[in-house]
C-alpha cells in the first residue's frame, strides 16, 4: 500500500567521521576511528626529518613527527596471530587519501621483525598540526615521495589471496 505522506525513511546508521580522521577497517577484528588528536595522544611521538623527491617539485624537506604505523594499526586488531612471524608477513595497509591517491605498505616492510621501517601517521608537520587535514604517512626510507599520501582517511588492512593461480601445478 502507498503511504505517500509516510515520514522520510530515517538516515543509515552510520555517523560520518569527524573531519582529519581517519578509519582502520578491513580484516581486522576492532575497525577504529581516530582523529589526529588521538593520534597524539594515545602513542609515543616520533620524530623523523627528511628529504623526498617529488617528480614534479624536486626535492623536498620536512619535520615530521607522529606515532609509528605498526602500532597505530595494531590497535584495529588485525586477525593474525600476533605470535606467528608468518602470518603477519601475509598482510598489507593500504593508505588512502581524502583525493584518492592511495598505495601500499606490507605489513612486514614495518615489522620489527622485519624491515623495521620507521613508518609514521604524522599529526605535525613542520611544527603545523595537522588535525584539520588529517595525519600523512611518512616513510622515511622512500626515495620519493609518492607515499608520502597527505590527510589520510582510511587503511584498510588485510591479506590477499594465497591461492595458487587456476591451472597450476597442484
Ligand atoms: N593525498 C595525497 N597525498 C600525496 C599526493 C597526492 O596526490 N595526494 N602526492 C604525493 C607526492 S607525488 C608527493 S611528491 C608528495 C608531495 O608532498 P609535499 O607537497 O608536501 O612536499 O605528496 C604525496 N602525497
Ligand atoms: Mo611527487
Amino acid at each position: 500500500m502507498s503511504r505517500p505522506n509516510a515520514a522520510p525513511r530515517p538516515a543509515p546508521a552510520t555517523t560520518p567521521a569527524p573531519a582529519g580522521s581517519l578509519t582502520l577497517w578491513g580484516d581486522v577484528a576492532g575497525p577504529v576511528t581516530l582523529t589526529v588528536a588521538d593520534l597524539r595522544r594515545d602513542w609515543e611521538q616520533h620524530r623523523a626529518e627528511v628529504v623526498f623527491d617529488c617528480a614534479t617539485a624536486g626535492p623536498q624537506h620536512h619535520t615530521f613527527s607522529g606515532p609509528l604505523l605498526r602500532e597505530v594499526a595494531t590497535r584495529a586488531r588485525p586477525r593474525f596471530d600476533p605470535a606467528r612471524r608468518k602470518e603477519r608477513s601475509r598482510f598489507l595497509l593500504a593508505v588512502s587519501g581524502g583525493d584518492g591517491h592511495h598505495t601500499l605498505v606490507s605489513w612486514a616492510e614495518i615489522d620489527a621483525d622485519f624491515g623495521d621501517a620507521p613508518v609514521l601517521l604524522a599529526t605535525v608537520m613542520d611544527d603545523q598540526a595537522l588535525d584539520r587535514p588529517g595525519p600523512q604517512l611518512v616513510v622515511p626510507s622512500d626515495r620519493c615521495g609518492a607515499r608520502y599520501v597527505s590527510a589520510v582517511t582510511g587503511i584498510w588492512i588485510g591479506s590477499p589471496p594465497g591461492r595458487t593461480p587456476p591451472g597450476a601445478r597442484p
